[in-house]
C-alpha cells in the first residue's frame, strides 16, 4: 500500500506520485501545480485562494472591475477575467452595454390565445 497522494506503480512494488493536476482530481479551481506526494492550487492574477485550498475568490476582482463599468444593475464575470453588466429580470441590457432598459414585448396570437415573449 501507498501512502497518500502516492499509487502502486505497474510492478506492485514501488508507489509512485500521482499527479492530481493532471487527473484532474485536484478539484482547483484554476491553477493546480503538481508536486511529489501533493500538489498545489493557485488563482490568476486578482483572485485569492480560498480556505479550502482549491477555490479562488473573486469579490476583490469584482470590486475593481465592476467600478470601471459602472453598470446601472448589476456586474458579474463572464468567462475567464471579462466582466459585464446585467440587469433584472424582465429589463434587458442597453447596447452602451451598462443601462437597462425595459424588455420588448412580442405578442403572438396562437389558436385565438395571446401570447407573451
Ligand atoms: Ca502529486
Amino acid at each position: 500500500m501507498c501512502r497518500d497522494g502516492y499509487r502502486l506503480r505497474g510492478d506492485k512494488k514501488t508507489c509512485m506520485d500521482i499527479d492530481e493536476c493532471a487527473e484532474q482530481t485536484s478539484g482547483c479551481e484554476q491553477n493546480c501545480t503538481n508536486s511529489v506526494g501533493s500538489f498545489q492550487c493557485s488563482c490568476n492574477d486578482g483572485y485569492t485562494l480560498e480556505k479550502d485550498n482549491t477555490s479562488c475568490d473573486i469579490s476583490k476582482r469584482l470590486d475593481v472591475e465592476c467600478k470601471k463599468l459602472t453598470c446601472e444593475y448589476g456586474c458579474r464575470e463572464e468567462g475567464a477575467g471579462s466582466f459585464v453588466c446585467f440587469c433584472q429580470s424582465g429589463y434587458v441590457l442597453s447596447a452602451d452595454k451598462t443601462t437597462c432598459e425595459g424588455k420588448q414585448m412580442q405578442t403572438w396570437m396562437f389558436k385565438g390565445v395571446l401570447w407573451d415573449f
